[in-house]
């Protein structure tokens, strides 16, 4: 556990270099850099939330890591409900939602050598105790904390712990038996399956019915120019 940290994820990346071996976990209770996905900011304000890095040495090829963003999701789904009673939702590949606001975000990313992973970096973003006024201008709108959906404040260290367990069960289950049973329990917390959504990827914009994930985690979008796959995107649900 650090005081401050520019971001969990950074110091995780060098730590992997270091040879850190799998599940180190690499927690800040502040960030100065927190980051998102393409380099956006993640608020991390100190002493509210729960700022980690878990790094993970998983033999598998490197198009299945996406589905190590989806089991993450559900073992922070699992591990707030367990912690809390709190019931969030999971919106494709990375947001976990209360009430459509954004309550946790999740970054995976990995250090390869040609085809085979070296390693996988699960950041998880939690918002745990923050209160309206907490937020910049900018997310008030868009994000919210677990306390502020419970009207309590929220044991950060028992969030954390269950989520932990939870990934570990998880993680284990996926190493023996294979995505499938992670990508059922998904599928039970996933909004937008079956609805229509837009799809904003580095390729263009994309509009169509969301009809699940495939084995390797990716979206199917079926457009008008037939199904297409969605490996990343900012994802909007007219349904929201
Ligand atoms: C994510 O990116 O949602 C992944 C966030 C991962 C953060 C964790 S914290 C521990 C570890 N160390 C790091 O440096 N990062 C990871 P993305 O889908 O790109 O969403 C980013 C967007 O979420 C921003 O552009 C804002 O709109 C919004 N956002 C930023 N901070 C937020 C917050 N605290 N709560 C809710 N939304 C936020």
């Amino acid at each position: 556990m650090n005081d401050v940290l520019s971001s969990t994820q950074k110091k995780a990346h060098e730590l992997a270099n270091d040879n850190a071996p799998e599940g180190t976990l690499v927690v800040a209770d502040k960030q100065t850099a927190g980051r998102g996905r393409m380099s956006r900011v993640w608020h991390s304000q100190e002493g509210t939330g729960i700022w980690m890095s878990l790094i993970l040495r998983p033999d598998i090829p490197l198009q299945k890591t996406p589905q190590l963003t989806l089991l993450a999701a559900v073992a922070v789904v699992q591990g707030i409900e367990e912690a809390t009673g709190l019931q969030t939702d999971i919106k494709w590949p990375n947001d976990i939602l209360i009430h459509g606001k954004k309550a946790v975000g999740i970054l995976t990313e990995m250090q390869a050598e040609e085809d085979r992973v070296r390693s996988v970096i699960i950041g998880t973003g939690i918002n745990v105790n923050q209160e309206a006024d907490d937020f910049p201008e900018e997310l008030k709108e868009i994000a919210t904390s677990l306390s502020l959906a419970a009207g309590e404040k929220i044991d950060r260290a028992s969030v954390m712990q269950h989520i932990l367990l939870s990934f570990e069960k998880r993680y284990r289950d996926y190493l023996t038996h294979g995505f499938t049973p992670i990508k059922l329990l998904w599928e039970s917390y996933a909004l937008g399956i079956g609805s229509e959504l837009r799809a904003r990827t580095l390729n263009g914009t994309f509009y169509g019915k969301a009809l699940g994930i495939d084995e390797e985690g990716v979206l199917l979008l079926e457009t008008k120019e037939g199904i297409k796959k969605i490996y990343s995107a900012d994802i909007e649900m007219r349904s929201l």
